[in-house]
């Protein structure tokens, strides 16, 4: 079924009742997202795209911006969404990969995404700017408000989320209306949405936790969003009052915490706190129960495979542990042969289940390397049942992720891949090599690290080199600090030491 209809079937029968409220004082009620979406299917439907077509979306968030997504999988096309942080090599890369039909940007960057789409062999390209204007609305605004959903298959695809990969580009994970849909239903139950639930909503809507966590969540529920444009604390205690739910990534609670007006009577109205994309750390777990009197739910998932583990609404929340697998999720912990750990056996997390993506966009090796030969697929993440999980002792079916296989860094919710930002640094004049690392951050959990080597009699400066990064990557990717060094720590196979660097830079 069309993962439209799923959350559709949600909605309430009110239409007049608010659908989502915007920081400025705009109230769009459920009649106007179904008319605004469908207008939007409409346009899109006019274009007359192939199926399969990419829809491919670079713009600030905004109501229009989530109804862009709605339409375009209602119309049975493919929403590709980027980070808006993503500078023009980035985005240059994922339309020649994704070879979409469309592209909607910003109308700041019109006229360098208009070359980058035309060399991709794009058609149309349409903007959306986050005041409601643009080619996009221009276009749609004399369509009709009335679109019959396109049916879709289970398998059909519904949107590409492109991740980092550790060892080249980015992989765009297939995601299909059933990935999507039976992840959405199985969350509205596991976390208890009701009637009267408001979501605080300021996560970016271009990843699976603000789009497909977050907004499905209260879309499948007909429930009304506070829609923010990004992460302001002092917003967020203002709209706390008349909230119920809200989702973060760990960033958000160390925020909210360190802020005086965080208090247990400002979210006396809050049922449910989540948090993913990251490790909460104990001590924010800790003092979040201390001071608001309730414990974070954390949870866990992937781009690939949306949510997978979860602790419980009702039942003890650990922390350190993200919890049980879902309903309909598998998931085990395996040695090296692929053969299961016992309880407290640290070894690699594999997952099956009707969440699990359909494979990388035109990468069918990457894929197969991914999976098991009898269909586990490999998250690349470390755990272990049970066992101490710092927030005490976890239950033996609760899961705790102890670190990564995959040379990953996650800061502030963001996946940077050293990989990627040490070939950057690598094709400077002057260097000879590099090492990127993550080392905690109080803020972002953890910051990005470049351990840098001149080549022979070259001097090289580090802000200088910050300055070059931050006209080639996006800002979460620039390092935070840049340390010259005359050499690596290498092991006896000649293997770069991050350990080693790690250890050093964190002391
Ligand atoms: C911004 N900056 C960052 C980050 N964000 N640096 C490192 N890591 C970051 N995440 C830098 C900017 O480059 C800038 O640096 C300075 O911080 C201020 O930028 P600003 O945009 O004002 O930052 P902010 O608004 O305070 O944003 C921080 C944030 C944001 C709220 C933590 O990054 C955020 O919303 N993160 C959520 C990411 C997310 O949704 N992840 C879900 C992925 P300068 O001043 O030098 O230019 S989905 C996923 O992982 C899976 C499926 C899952 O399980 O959910
Ligand atoms: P992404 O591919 O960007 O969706 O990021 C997925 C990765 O984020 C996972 O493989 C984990 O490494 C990490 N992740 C997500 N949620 C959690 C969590 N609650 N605790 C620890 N790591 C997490």
């Amino acid at each position: 079924m069309n993962l439209y209809s799923v959350l559709e079937k949600g909605f309430p029968k009110d239409k007049k009742a608010c659908a989502l409220e915007t920081h400025d004082g705009l109230y769009y009620s459920w009649g106007d997202l179904e008319a605004a979406t469908a207008k939007l299917s409409n346009l899109l439907a006019s274009l007359k795209l192939p199926k399969g077509a990419r829809v491919a979306v670079q713009v600030e968030k905004s109501p229009e911006a989530l109804f862009l997504y709605l339409a375009t999988i209602r119309a049975g096309y493919v929403y590709l969404p980027l980070n808006t942080a993503y500078q023009s090599a980035e985005i240059q890369y994922f339309l020649e990969n994704a070879e979409p039909a469309v592209v909607v940007c910003s109308s700041k960057n019109l006229s360098w995404v208009s070359a980058v789409a035309s060399k991709a062999g794009t058609k149309y390209v349409f903007t959306l700017d986050e005041n409601r204007t643009g080619t996009l609305l221009d276009s749609a605004s004399g369509l009709s408000d009335k679109f019959k959903t396109v049916p879709a298959k289970d398998d059909d695809l519904a949107a590409i989320l492109y991740t980092s990969g550790t060892t080249g580009r980015s992989k765009g994970a297939m995601l299909t209306h059933k990935n999507l849909g039976s992840n959405a239903q199985v969350l509205q139950k596991f976390w208890g949405w009701k009637k009267g639930d408001v979501l605080l909503h300021a996560l970016p809507i271009f990843h699976v936790h603000g789009l497909f966590v977050a907004a499905h969540g209260a879309l499948i529920n007909g429930s009304k969003m506070i829609w923010l444009p990004r992460l302001d604390t002092a917003q967020l205690l203002k709209h706390m009052p008349q909230s119920t739910v809200m989702m973060g990534v760990p960033t958000f609670y160390v925020r909210l915490l360190a802020d005086k007006g965080f208090t247990k009577k400002v979210a006396s109205n809050m049922r449910l706190f989540i948090s993913g994309s990251a490790p909460l750390l104990t001590e924010t777990f800790n003092t979040f129960k201390d001071v608001i009197g309730q414990p974070i739910l954390e949870r866990y998932g992937m781009s690939e495979t949306v949510m997978l583990v979860s602790n419980p609404y009702k039942g003890k929340r650990v922390g350190g542990s993200v919890g049980l697998p879902l309903p309909g999720v598998k998931v085990r912990v395996v040695d090296e042969d692929n053969k299961p750990c016992k309880v407290n056996e640290i070894g690699s997390i594999q997952v099956k289940g009707p969440n699990i993506f359909a494979g990388y966009w035109r990468m069918p090796e990457k894929t197969a390397e991914e999976f098991t030969k009898d269909g586990w697929f490999k998250t690349g993440d470390v755990g272990r049942w049970g066992g101490d999980a710092n927030g005490g002792k976890a239950p033996n079916d609760y899961l705790c992720i102890v670190g990564r296989s995959k040379d990953l860094i996650i800061s502030g919710g963001y996946n940077v891949y050293p990989k990627e930002i040490e070939s950057f640094i690598d094709d400077m004049p002057g260097v000879d090599e590099s090492a990127v690392i993550g080392i905690p951050h109080p803020d972002f959990g953890e910051a990005v690290m470049a351990v840098v080597v001149p080549k022979a009699g070259a001097k090289l400066n580090a802000e200088a080199m910050i300055a070059t990064l931050k006209t080639q990557i996006a800002n979460f990717k620039i390092p935070k600090r840049v340390e010259i060094v005359a050499d690596l720590p290498r092991n006896a196979m000649g293997k770069v030491q991050k350990n080693i660097l790690r250890q050093q830079y964190t002391a």
